[in-house]
């Protein structure tokens, strides 16, 4: 039996990290492989959304799972104290004691290998597998190999291929770029997106895509509205487009729940509808819409608030919850109702006097048939006709029939 180990940081795992395995695997038909996430010692895990030891050994899973026979193995991350190669052989060979240890190690550290902890018990335990990754650098490794074979009677494998080049530190300056998609397994990306560990942004396209089949299909044109227009609105006023995009994205993502469905959404979350949104279900949307957002996609404060507020409005709104609540109210493929022009021409002009504007329809709206006004509809639009009244500017000329 042969066993294939490959130990790394896996911060994250990203597909060099999967070819490498596909690879070797190829060329040596182990009947098993373990990845195997070192332990990072705790000064080198300060950055910001840093994943924890679990976390990693999750992500070694998604990545395994895209090799056959592969499986990841927390031996490193369990042990206390530093980490060493020779205690994971150790230990493996007590495990397996019949079986072939290789260990895959690329090429820088193998040409460092005699200065590890105990190379004469790594070599003695376990033979060594290396790619020639960098072009250029066979002939070194071909010298290093014959020493350490001469040396230490290792079994050394040099392995053909040259695997995807791309660093785990390149992937986290890459995410919260929005980028370094390409370089991740699927499931390693969304579960990345989903804690946003790393700082990670959701991949736009990413996002449509995942989002747009939480919608039934006559709102997916309204949510490319909403988007296109949050994105303008955001440029017009020095927002941040991209998160303007993303908040329009998800902001009708539980939309397409009934009643009940709405209810469910809001015991997983330990939401409790006040009596207007109990009487009126369309309400509740916003605010299952902002927990799921935030549990399915990562949805970071500021943009699940965006999502939270984006049907009453609130008084004192951010830039970004009022460019999603007017976003939305006056995207371009919302059928014509009342006041719509007005506050189109308005958004750009002033986004309070549009907002008042927005929420003096709805109120009109709303009385006209009857439904009961939420009071942060009342509120909201009280707040911004106040606020105008303090700028010194008239609200908006408009009068429901
Ligand atoms: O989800 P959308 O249709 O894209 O838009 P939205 O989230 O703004 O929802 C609009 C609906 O919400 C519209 O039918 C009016 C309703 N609404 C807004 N404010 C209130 C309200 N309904 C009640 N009962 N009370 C409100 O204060
Ligand atoms: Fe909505
Ligand atoms: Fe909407």
């Amino acid at each position: 039996m042969r066993i294939l180990l490959y130990g790394g940081s896996f911060n994250p795992p990203h597909l060099g990290h999967i070819r490498s395995v596909q690879t070797s695997a190829a060329a040596l038909r182990p009947d098993r492989t373990f990845l195997i996430p070192a332990a990072i010692p705790p000064h080198k895990r300060m950055a910001a959304g840093s994943p924890s030891p679990e976390q990693r050994l999750d992500m070694a899973a998604l990545a395994a799972a895209e090799v056959s026979d592969c499986e990841p193995l927390d031996i490193e991350l369990r042990r206390t104290g530093p980490s060493y190669t020779s205690d994971t052989l150790r230990q493996m060979r007590e495990a397996y004691p019949d079986a072939e240890l290789v260990f895959l190690m690329g090429t820088d550290m193998i040409l460092s290998l005699e200065s590890w902890h105990e190379p004469e018990v790594i070599l003695s335990l376990a033979s060594v597998a290396v790619f020639a990754r960098e072009t250029g650098r066979e002939r070194e490794i071909d010298e290093c190999a014959a020493h350490l074979r001469e040396k230490y009677g290792a079994v050394v494998y040099v392995l053909e291929g040259q695997p995807v080049t791309v660093s785990s530190t390149r992937v986290r300056e890459l995410l919260p770029e929005r980028k370094g998609r390409e370089y991740l397994a699927g499931g390693v990306y969304e579960y990345i997106i989903r804690r946003r560990l790393y700082g990670a942004r959701p991949d736009l396209a990413w996002l449509r895509e995942r989002a747009y089949a939480y919608l039934k299909p006559a709102r997916v044109e309204h949510v490319r509205g909403a988007e296109a227009m949050a994105r303008r609105l955001a440029e017009r006023w020095g927002a941040d487009e991209s998160d303007a995009a993303e908040a329009a994205i998800l902001h009708d993502c539980t939309k397409k729940y009934d009643r009940d469905g709405q209810l469910r959404i809001c015991e997983k979350y330990g939401i409790i509808p006040d009596k207007w949104e109990m009487e009126n279900d369309r309400l509740l949307h916003a605010r299952t819409g902002a927990a799921f957002a935030a549990d399915a996609f990562g949805a970071p404060e500021h943009i699940a608030s965006a999502i939270r507020w984006h049907t009453t409005g609130r008084p004192g709104m951010t830039l970004l919850e009022q460019i999603v609540f007017l976003a939305d109210a006056i995207e371009e493929n919302r059928k014509p109702y009342p006041a719509l022009e007005l506050m189109r021409k308005a958004a750009f002009e002033d986004l309070d006097a549009a907002t008042e504007l927005c929420l003096r329809r709805t109120l009109a709206f709303l009385g006209e048939r009857g439904e009961s006004i939420h009071p942060n509809t009342a509120r909201t639009r009280e707040f911004y006709l106040k606020k105008l009244e303090e700028k010194g500017v008239a609200p908006i000329e408009w009068m429901p029939k």
